[in-house]
């Protein structure tokens, strides 16, 4: 497919020493010569870097290396150019100026990607892949973005779908053919297994993805408790900075505060909230409406108590409205007593204030949340939102064909779940995929990627 030639910037705004442009489409090499002066660019080998000067008409806009990439080996198959010129917003925008000027257009967000993806480079989960890497921010989020970009989760997907279309074939042959006796009857008993062995690799896959998930987003934990026990002083201790107000006066966070940690590679988002109590003051109220929504969304509680004074109901009713949450249990300000002992209930003892018993609670974190085994090993793992979605999707069609089978309705029948398992694990890598799609998921990238 042709496409226009487009450009942009693809180095971050700011002040820097150099910046990069990149031009990709049939037009590229004529766009650039017109304001270059140096080497013909469409005569010199590809992957070479030149030396030269931008014009504009008869005006020095900068010196630059103009590197030369030639159709199909290129990121986006497409010829690409990329200028690279001095740093500065200004300089990098005159220079697109005039190649806009020349005939380029400029890039939408993520249009490169989109390209390589729409040219048959990379396919979309590959793509995702790339964005994850610059989003990275610890090792493991780095370990799972390459992974993906290598082509680990395409061909995962594509050993399920090749697993899915054997079962149709078969099915397809007998419903087309079967006055054969050399073809086995493709009856619902022989499906029945096959199916069956298919949703355990699915099941596998999904519940070791709850790791990857985590890795890639981030755990959400918010830290509860009623007021003055210490939660923003918890904040504070956990990120190595004075986020949170600390006082002691009882209310004294009345919205949330958020803030982020990386826990030996794994990002907890943190919420501090308002510490809860009945109370008639109107600010109070809203901020304890929000600690309570926030609880709802956490991926993980962090419920703090105060070993300093006894038990009180404010803390027996917070231990039972998170008792079938993810929880962590705290007893905070354990230098100044241990007043509280819960039956069957593991409490982590810290002091928020001295810095004791953090690490303690670390590793709780990452013991409730982190298949270290996982990690380690160089299985796929899935830990793209969407990639997951999709694969419940597949799984719920193949449970359906599996009761449809053990129903024993007719197998043509069955045949129509199976086609929707297929086409669900088609679209985590864009086999068969929507453009609104497409262009939503484009959108989400930065400009010049
Ligand atoms: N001795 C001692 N004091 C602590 C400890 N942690 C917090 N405090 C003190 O307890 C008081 C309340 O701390 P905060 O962190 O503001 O408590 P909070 O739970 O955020 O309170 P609210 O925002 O009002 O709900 C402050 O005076 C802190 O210095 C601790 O481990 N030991
Ligand atoms: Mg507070």
């Amino acid at each position: 497919m042709i496409y226009d030639t487009i450009v942009a910037k693809t180095t971050g705004n700011g002040t820097s020493a150099i910046n990069m442009i990149r031009i990709s489409g049939s037009e590229s090499f004529d766009i650039v010569q017109k304001i270059f002066k140096g080497s013909i660019l469409k005569n010199q080998p590809s992957h070479t870097a030149h030396y030269g000067f931008i014009y504009n008409g008869n005006e020095q806009i900068d010196e630059v290396i103009v590197t030369v990439f030639k159709s199909p080996k290129t990121f986006t198959t497409e010829d690409t150019v990329e200028i690279t010129c001095h740093g500065g917003n200004f300089i990098a925008n005159e220079i697109i100026k005039h190649l806009i000027a020349n005939g380029a257009r400029l890039a939408e967000k993520g249009e490169f990607s989109k390209r390589a993806y729409l040219n048959g480079r990379i396919d979309l989960t590959e793509a995702e892949s790339i964005m994850d890497l610059v989003n990275s921010k610890t090792i493991n989020q780095l370990k799972i973005a390459n992974s993906q970009l290598k082509g680990d989760v395409l061909n995962l997907v594509d050993n399920l779908q090749n697993s899915v279309l054997d079962i149709i074939a078969n099915i397809e042959v007998n419903i087309d053919y079967p006055e054969y006796d050399d073809v086995t009857e493709m009856t619902n008993e022989i499906v029945i297994p096959n199916i069956k062995i298919l949703l355990e690799k699915i099941e596998k896959i999904l519940r070791e993805s709850s790791t990857g998930q985590i890795i890639r987003d981030g755990i959400k934990t918010v830290i509860i408790g009623k007021p003055n026990v210490g939660k923003s002083s918890l904040l504070n201790t956990l990120i190595k900075e004075d986020k949170a107000i600390v006082t002691e006066i009882s209310g004294t966070t009345r919205d949330l505060i958020e803030a982020e940690l990386n826990l030996d590679g794994v990002i907890l988002k943190l919420i501090d909230t308002a510490g809860i109590r009945i109370t008639d003051d109107i600010v109070e109220k809203i901020g304890i409406d929000k600690t309570k929504k926030a609880l709802e969304e956490a991926d993980l509680i962090l419920l703090v108590l105060d070993q300093s004074t006894n038990i009180t109901d404010m803390d027996n009713e917070l231990l039972e409205i998170t008792k079938n949450k993810q929880r962590i249990i705290i007893g905070n300000k354990i230098d100044l007593g241990s007043k509280i002992n819960l039956v069957n209930e593991h409490i982590i003892n810290i002091s928020a204030k001295n810095n004791i018993g953090i690490d303690k609670l670390s590793e709780e974190v990452k013991k409730l949340f982190i298949d270290e085994k996982l990690l380690e090993s160089d299985y796929t793992i899935l830990s793209n939102t969407r990639h997951i979605g999709k694969l419940e999707e597949t799984k719920i069609a193949l449970l359906q064909a599996l009761q449809s089978a053990e129903e024993q309705i007719p197998i043509d029948m069955v045949e129509i779940d199976l086609r929707e398992a297929w086409s669900s694990l088609g679209e985590i890598t864009g086999d068969n995929t929507s453009d609104d799609l497409i262009s939503t998921l484009f959108s989400k990238f930065c400009l010049g990627k």
